[in-house]
């Protein structure tokens, strides 16, 4: 029986038919895909091109999402550059890397699992909007209302109760409300983050659920009827939750375990070494991390774990136990082809996006780098304002004005005031007290008083455009305008 099903009607409908296969790529003598997949739909303002001159979103009383309005409020925090990715899906957009991991793992899945009716047994779900409310991305997770990932310095807010979703979990309950089972699910998923060639504030996430009824999961045991999912009065262990039974709890993670390692064998190859460590989620127990050797280092590619019961409770699956597991798909894009840096899955260059337009998505590709343009650098400093400043925030500022063409910014230096400390201690004492009158003496402290806690940060920024050498001058520019909107915006004072 499903209980507490909220969302069910409105839901149903945008999720995907059971299996549908795409048309293997095409890269014909002219060089360019005949399915020519529409690669930027409407609501997608990619550029990679000098910055807006309005960078952060105006003074609207609403924030627009994918043609929706959302009343803006205290919380609001989303920029224009960021909702301009909204709506880009690139693990939608046929050929794109991303979409070809997906792909790749969802095409293994298809294969590997199939019902008794001939249909796979998972569905896939790549089309859920991103824009979710804080309940889905953080309570239906059981994630408390104190954790400091629900920090307004680490998301995007629309307001506040409405964010752009910061992992593809925000929608599990859903899912498993609406009578799934078996599902993956893959989307464009926010957070505010510094910027290099590993982070970037948009990625995408893939994941998928598994849940067993208690025939299920004891049906290729002997005697399995005679087993049960559940106890009660149990205790939490390191290898079970209170409600859980050992043995359920041990055929469920040997499946997850089993499920993983044929999905990376798959991407990877047999060859692969693989280990498994234990670790913590909210949303899990007991959890791991599947670390994968590559290339000399152990490289850690998903987390997964036994879903917490109250969950999948109150997701109205109460009679079932199951899995999950989540996975950064540009991270494997990343290792499985070789692409150095995670600005370029936004990158619109035809020599970027023809590399991977492969005649079976399963081919191999090593990414060939495009000619690197030379980087120019400028640094910053500024000291701050004395309270309600975090470094995110200028990140999230350099994002919003410098776009694409900023490749990193790292703070190379900060410090406190040097002088003023030590005079201070020193107070009235040395030659200011024989020789200063007292009044003269009183204004000089105090001025020095005002100057002590006074923060200095130095950023460097490096500039690159990925596709043509930038020039002083545009970067003079862009470099001005930070200096200008980091005083406005941000209280901070140039020590330029
Ligand atoms: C945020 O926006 C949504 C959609 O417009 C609205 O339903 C909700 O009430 C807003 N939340 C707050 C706290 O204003
Ligand atoms: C554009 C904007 O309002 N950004 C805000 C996002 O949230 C952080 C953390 O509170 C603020 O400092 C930013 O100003």
């Amino acid at each position: 029986m499903r209980l507490h099903c909220r969302i069910l009607p409105l839901f149903l409908p945008i999720l995907k038919p059971l299996a549908r296969h795409r048309p293997l790529c095409c890269l014909p003598a002219n060089g360019r895909p005949t399915t020519a997949p529409r690669l930027f739909p409407s609501y997608c303002h990619l550029t990679t091109d000098v910055p807006s001159s309005q960078p952060l979103v105006g003074q609207d009383t609403t924030v627009k999402v994918m043609g929706y309005s959302y009343p803006r409020d205290d919380f609001t925090n989303v920029t224009s550059k960021i909702l301009a990715k909204v709506g880009c899906n690139l693990h939608n957009q046929a050929h794109h890397p991303l979409w070809l991991v997906k792909e790749r793992i969802k095409a293994h899945f298809y294969r590997a699992y199939i019902m008794r009716s001939g249909n796979p047994l998972f569905s896939v779900h790549d089309n859920l909007s991103p824009v979710v409310t804080t309940e889905q991305n953080f309570d239906s997770l059981l994630i408390p209302p104190d954790h400091p990932s629900r920090k307004r310095g680490d998301n995007y807010y629309l307001n506040r109760s409405t964010m752009l979703r910061a992992h593809t979990s925000a929608h599990q309950r859903e899912l498993v409300c609406s009578g799934l089972d078996a599902f993956l699910l893959a989307g464009d998923v926010y957070r505010r983050d510094e910027i290099d060639a590993s982070h970037y504030p948009v990625f995408h996430q893939m994941e998928g659920v598994r849940l067993f009824s208690n025939h299920e999961l004891f049906a290729k045991v002997s005697s399995g009827e005679d087993l049960s999912l559940f106890e009660s009065g149990g205790h939490r262990t390191p290898q079970k939750q209170e409600t859980h039974t050992l043995e359920a709890v041990k055929l469920v993670e040997f499946d997850l375990k089993q499920t993983l390692d044929r999905m990376v064998r798959h991407l990877f190859g047999e060859e692969l070494e693989i280990r498994w460590v234990e670790c913590y989620f909210p949303f899990t127990h007991p959890s791991f991390e599947m670390e994968v050797r590559f290339q000399e280092d152990w490289l850690e590619v998903l987390g997964c774990g036994v879903m917490e019961q109250e969950l999948v409770h109150s997701a109205g699956a109460s009679n079932k136990i199951g899995w999950a597991f989540g996975l950064g798909l540009e991270r494997l894009a990343m290792v499985l082809y070789g692409i150095p840096d995670i600005r370029l899955f936004w990158s619109q260059d035809d020599r970027f996006l023809k590399q991977f337009c492969l005649p079976s998505i399963n081919d191999p590709v090593t990414f060939q780098p495009l000619s690197k343009y030379p980087p120019l650098i400028n640094d910053i400093s500024f000291w701050l304002p004395a309270e309600g400043y975090t470094e995110n925030d200028f990140y999230d500022l350099v994002r919003s004005i410098g776009g694409d063409l900023v490749e990193k910014v790292t703070l190379v230096d900060q410090f406190t005031h040097p002088k003023c400390r030590c005079l201070i201690r020193r107070g009235l004492q040395g030659t200011d007290k024989i020789n200063a009158d007292p009044v003269v003496m009183k204004e000089r402290l105090a001025r020095r008083k005002s100057r002590t806690q006074k923060h200095s940060h130095c950023y460097r920024i490096t500039y690159r455009h990925m596709e043509r050498t930038l020039t002083q001058e545009e970067v003079r520019v862009l470099h001005a305008s930070i200096e200008h909107t980091a005083e406005q915006e941000l209280g901070v004072k140039g020590r330029y």
